[in-house]
């Protein structure tokens, strides 16, 4: 079971308190998409997106990061227990959708950067240790179940 300090809870709170996953959850996934175009295989069904602008446009593309974004945000609930929070989540990806789990990573740091560049210098350093290890163990519990 992981642990989180009650200075490292307060932290996320306050972190998550600066996102605004109607805006960031698109910015991100558009970010990932973009900066990792290998990563478009998996939205075959979203249509056009083959240029930045296409991508930036697409309401899908848009859609679909919120609704990754709540999910990351809703592990605020289950901290300790991550694991078995997204364990359907993680077996829908590895074994329906057959995504890499190498681009949880990706999409997490495209989040981070999101994230840093809104935030500016209220993101300190211990800020971002903590959401490091935040994204780690969500990384981590989502790739539990694959083979
Ligand atoms: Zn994912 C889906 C989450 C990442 C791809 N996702 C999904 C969903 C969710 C999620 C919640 C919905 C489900 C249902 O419906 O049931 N993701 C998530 C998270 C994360 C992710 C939390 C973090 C990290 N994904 C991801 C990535 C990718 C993906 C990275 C690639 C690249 N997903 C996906 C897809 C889908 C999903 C493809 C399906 C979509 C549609 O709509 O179709």
């Amino acid at each position: 079971m992981v642990e989180w300090t009650e200075s490292e809870v307060k932290t996320l709170e306050r972190i998550w308190r600066n996102v605004d996953v109607d805006v960031i959850g698109p910015l991100a996934l558009t970010r990932c998409l973009i900066v990792y175009p290998w990563t478009q295989r998996y939205f075959g069904s979203f249509g056009d997106l083959s240029t930045e602008k296409s991508i930036q446009t697409n309401p899908k593309v848009a859609n679909h990061g919120v609704v990754v974004l709540s999910s990351m945000k809703s592990a605020m609930e289950s901290l300790t227990d991550m694991k078995n929070k997204f364990s359907a989540l993680s077996t829908l990806h590895s074994e329906k959708l057959h995504v890499d789990p190498d681009n949880f990573r990706l999409l997490s740091d495209c989040l981070t950067i999101t994230v840093a560049g809104r935030m500016g210098s209220k993101f300190t350093a211990e800020m971002h240790a903590t959401w490091q290890k935040f994204l780690s163990v969500l990384v981590s519990a989502l790739g539990r179940q694959y083979h």
